[in-house]
């Protein structure tokens, strides 16, 4: 955990977010600027800057990670199908420094991505 990063505190409950998923090493809430009718965002409890950061220790944490969001897109209804985001470093439009995948659905999704 790191003490001011924005995703940290909000994975140590200090903003009252409402998880819609929480185990010991995740948790998964709604974007605040969501961009589909589902967008949620889905994180490690631990500190991991970015997915260029991860390391071969956290691979049972990054199966976790993607087994939830396939989680939560099956209890979102996503049976048409959605997509699966992770903005990494500045080119790739990532704004907030904590690893994240971003699930969206709901509506028909464009290709490419500006
Ligand atoms: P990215 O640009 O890939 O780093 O995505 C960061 C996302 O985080 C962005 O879609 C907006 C969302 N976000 C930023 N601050 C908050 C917050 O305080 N609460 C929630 N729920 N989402 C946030």
């Amino acid at each position: 955990m790191s003490a001011d990063c924005l995703f940290c505190r909000i994975a140590r409950g200090e903003f009252s977010t409402e998880f819609l998923l929480e185990t010991d090493n995740l948790a998964a809430f709604r974007d605040i600027n969501p961009q589909a009718p589902t967008h949620i965002l889905v994180i490690p409890k631990k500190h991991i800057e970015s997915l260029a950061d991860l390391q071969a220790e956290d691979q049972g944490l990054a199966g976790e990670l993607l087994l939830a969001v396939k989680e939560l897109a099956e209890r979102e209804g996503l049976s048409a199908g959605y997509r699966v985001v992770v903005n990494t470093g500045q080119d790739g439009g990532q704004s907030v420094g904590h690893l994240h995948f971003h699930l969206l659905g709901g509506r028909a999704l464009q290709w490419p991505p500006g």
